[in-house]
């Protein structure tokens, strides 16, 4: 009914009311996005490839267009089919989810030409934070801190090593090899004496050409055992920026986030506010127009870093809605349809209550952490107070080999963090799935860790505590009794995709060591005890 309710006059742009949203994802994503639209009276046009027919975007969405077969790369990731599907179905707007097109820059500008909404930030803000070492420059100079480094001679990257020898002498070792057009940590190096920086700076570049067709090479100080946060920002083709505070991501392995919480336990309300303002004032710096997250990295001495932005809507927004009260694609339509932000700075701080935790669920091997694809023979999904699964799969469903093998997001609130936590320790307990491996049993071990349920943790979390991260053949004996039952019915377990040369997990460890191999080379392997002094910086902070 909203679209035909007058709006309050503003100056600015027009009020466009968006009447048929395109979806161009799949999976929980979609699904997410086209609950919203229907609450609004919007309807939804779903794309599919040939194993996504049945998926449960097409069933839920008013309309369908076939797109192609199964690999992304002949469906959801061609320009030219999204635009077809929006013509065939009359779509006047595009959500692009996350991943896929989403951060694509001619995606955003075909739509425009087309005349259709792209319901995301501007193709020149994409732009300019696409790069890396063109978004160190933008936001530096807006007065947001990034990581101390050198972006090269020209400003992307060395083209040779001895130049960046001397810069990385000014920087001060240990160093982080980074791809100007990088991200996710490909073509990462990270490098601790003079020595290893040729041959470092060699095969960065090598792997940065292979992956971004773009061998810029630039450096930064390497940040030792940081924490992951990243804030939330919005803003309106009015000139209106706000924050939304910060999401605490360190909980990953391979660049993949597995578990998120807002607010962090190391976020004072006077660090938020000043990480908020820094945020607010890079989005400012490109004209940042829809949601986006500035990605930072928080040092254990306190100091905090601007990484990247991420000019999309993120999978784990719900933590920050949960804790707001807030339905952030709803207002992603209010700003593509040229309406002010619903609320104030002032109103969203004032809005913020309790925490909320999120669990990735993954069809994945617990222990070896590959993709176990397959169809969900049994589902049991959690439910009660304050729990939301948002999934893109039931039972029944096949999880394709093809696509992230994301099953669903499971999130919680409680009135603070301890009840937050003991929440999902529940929630984790109910939920059951059966025929594909997961990593539940990887969840459950995680919220009751001493050192998570403490607060105490870094990007090296997983990789430190991977003995007692890893699930049992106790924990496991269910679900293995399930696979020998089903293993009749199975079809051959496809390949697993590549796995990087040099994953996150690796650097993090690395970085880990970095500190302590010249001090105590011995016994200081992976998984070997925390130094204490180590620790102490974020023990430290969570009092
Ligand atoms: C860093 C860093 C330490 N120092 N930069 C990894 C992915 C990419 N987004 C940036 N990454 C990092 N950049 C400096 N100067 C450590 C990481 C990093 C990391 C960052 C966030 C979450 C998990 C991580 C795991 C390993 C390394």
């Amino acid at each position: 009914m909203r679209r035909w309710c007058k709006v309050r006059a503003v100056a600015g742009p027009p009020i466009r009311p968006i009447r048929r949203v395109l979806v161009a994802n799949r999976g929980e994503i979609a699904v997410r996005v086209m609950r919203t639209c229907q609450e609004r009276d919007i309807e939804t046009v779903a794309v599919f490839s040939e194993v996504d027919r049945l998926a449960p975007h097409v069933l839920m969405a008013d309309r369908a267009v076939a797109i192609g077969p199964a690999p992304a790369a002949q469906s959801y990731l061609v320009i030219d089919k999204i635009i077809d599907a929006c013509r065939q179905s009359g779509a006047d707007a595009v959500h692009p989810g996350y991943g896929f097109l989403s951060e694509n820059e001619d995606f955003a500008e075909a739509c425009e030409a087309a005349g259709i909404t792209f319901i995301g930030p501007s193709p020149l803000a994409m732009r300019k934070m696409g790069s890396k070492t063109e978004a160190r420059k933008t936001v530096s100079s807006a007065g947001t801190p990034v990581v101390p480094g050198d972006n090269g001679p020209e400003g992307n990257g060395f083209p040779d090593a001895e130049q960046a020898l001397a810069a990385a002498r000014g920087v001060g070792f240990p160093v982080l090899l980074k791809a100007a057009s990088g991200g996710g940590g490909k073509g990462m190096r990270l490098v601790s004496s003079e020595a290893e920086l040729g041959p470092a700076l060699e095969g960065a570049r090598r792997e940065a050409l292979a992956a971004f067709g773009d061998d810029a090479v630039y450096l930064e100080k390497a940040i030792l055992r940081p924490r992951h946060i990243e804030i939330q920002v919005f803003g309106d083709r009015h000139g209106n920026l706000v924050h939304l505070g910060e999401r605490d991501c360190s909980i990953q392995r391979r660049h993949q986030k597995v578990v998120e919480e807002a607010p962090s336990p190391v976020v004072s309300p006077e660090l938020r506010a000043r990480m908020g303002a820094a945020a607010v004032a890079a989005a400012r710096a490109v004209d940042y127009v829809g949601a986006g997250t500035c990605e930072f990295l928080l040092g254990a001495d306190g100091g905090f870093y601007f990484l990247e932005m991420n000019t999309r809507l993120q999978v784990e927004h719900p933590v920050t809605e949960l804790i707001y009260g807030l339905d952030l694609v709803a207002w992603q339509l209010d700003v593509a349809e040229g309406r002010p932000l619903p609320l104030t700075q002032e109103q969203l701080d004032a809005r913020r209550r309790g925490h909320a935790v999120e669990c990735r669920i993954y069809a994945e091997d617990p222990v070896k952490f590959l993709p176990s694809p397959g169809r969900i023979t049994h589902l049991r999904v959690p439910d009660g107070p304050y729990v939301r699964n948002d999934s893109g799969c039931y039972e029944g469903a096949e999880i394709p080999v093809h696509y992230d093998p994301m099953i669903s997001k499971l999130v919680v609130w409680g009135e603070d963090r301890a009840r937050a936590v003991a929440r999902m320790r529940r929630a984790l307990d109910e939920y059951q799935v059966r025929g594909i491996e997961t990593n539940l049993p990887f969840h459950r071990r995680c919220l009751r860790h001493a050192a998570f349920i403490e607060g105490d943790y870094d990007t090296g979390f997983i990789g430190r505590h991977a003995a007692e991260l890893t699930p049992s053949a106790a924990d496991r004996a269910s679900a293995a009794a399930a696979a020998v039952v089903e293993a009749g019915a199975a079809d051959a377990a496809p390949a697993p995709p590549g796995v990087a040369a040099l994953d996150a997990a690796i650097i993090a460890a690395a970085l880990d060591s970095g500190v302590r191999a010249p001090v105590a080379a011995a016994g200081a392997g992976a998984g070997a005890p925390t130094a204490s002094s180590e620790i102490s910086g974020w023990r430290r902070a969570l009092r």
